[in-house]
C-alpha cells in the first residue's frame, strides 16, 4: 500500500501519466494537488490498481497527442471530495470499478468517461458536474438522483487558461455546493460536507 498524504505534483511531464502512474498498486492518497502537469497518455494514469483519492485538486493539466485527466483501467477507484477542472477529461475507465462522490466536475471535454466493453460499473452520488463539453459519456447522466446536481459550482475565482495563479477553487459564499454533499459525510466544522476538494472530514487544507 502506498499512501500520499499532502502531496503536490505541478508542470511534470511524461508519457503515462504525467504526474502519477501505478501499475497494479495499492494506493491512498488524500490531499492531493495535480497541476499544471503535461502528458501524452493522461496525468494520472492507474492499471490493475485499487486507487482512492480523497480531497482531490485535478485541473489546468495538459496534454500532447492524447489526453489530460485521470485515467484507470481494471482495478477499482474510489474519488471523494474532488475539484477536477480545465482537462481534457476529468475521469476517464474501462472495465474499473468507480466510486464518484461529493466531487465537482467542471470546465472539462469530458467530465465522467467510460470506455468498458460490457456496461459500466459507476457509482455516482453527489457530485456536481457542469459547464463540461460532455458531461457524462459511457454512462448514464444521473443529474436529479442520488444528489447528483449540474449547477455552476461558484468557485471564488477559476480561468481556464493554462495557469493557476489567479484560480482559488474553494466554493464562493454564494455556492449552492456548500452543505450539499452526502448527508452522511459531516465537515470539520460539523455541518453536512460540502461538494468538492474543501469538504468532507478532510477538506480542512
Ligand atoms: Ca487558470
Ligand atoms: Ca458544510
Amino acid at each position: 500500500m502506498l499512501t500520499l498524504s499532502g502531496v503536490h505534483l505541478e508542470a511534470n511531464t511524461a508519457k503515462d501519466g504525467g504526474a502519477l502512474a501505478a501499475v497494479n498498486t495499492q494506493l491512498y492518497a488524500v490531499r492531493t494537488s495535480v497541476v499544471l502537469n503535461t502528458s501524452s497518455n493522461l496525468t494520472i494514469h492507474l492499471e490493475e490498481s485499487e486507487t482512492e483519492f480523497d480531497n482531490l485538486l485535478l485541473y489546468e493539466n495538459q496534454f500532447v497527442d492524447s489526453f489530460s485527466g485521470l485515467y484507470a483501467e481494471g482495478g477499482s477507484l474510489t474519488v471523494t471530495n474532488a475539484t477536477i477542472a480545465g482537462n481534457y477529461v476529468g475521469i476517464y475507465t474501462q472495465e474499473t470499478t468507480v466510486s464518484v462522490r461529493n466531487s465537482i466536475l467542471f470546465d472539462n471535454e469530458y467530465a465522467l468517461a467510460d470506455d468498458s466493453n460490457g456496461p459500466a460499473v459507476w457509482d455516482v452520488m453527489y457530485n456536481d458536474v457542469y459547464g463540461n463539453v460532455t458531461n457524462y459519456y459511457g454512462l448514464n447522466d444521473p443529474t436529479g438522483l442520488l444528489g447528483n446536481l449540474s449547477e455552476d459550482p461558484g468557485f471564488v475565482s477559476w480561468t481556464r487558461n493554462l495557469s493557476v495563479g489567479s484560480d482559488n477553487l474553494r466554493l464562493g459564499p454564494s455556492s449552492t455546493l456548500v452543505d450539499m454533499g452526502d448527508p452522511m459525510v459531516l465537515d470539520t466544522d460539523g455541518s453536512r460536507s460540502d461538494i468538492g476538494a474543501y469538504g468532507g472530514p478532510g477538506g480542512g487544507w
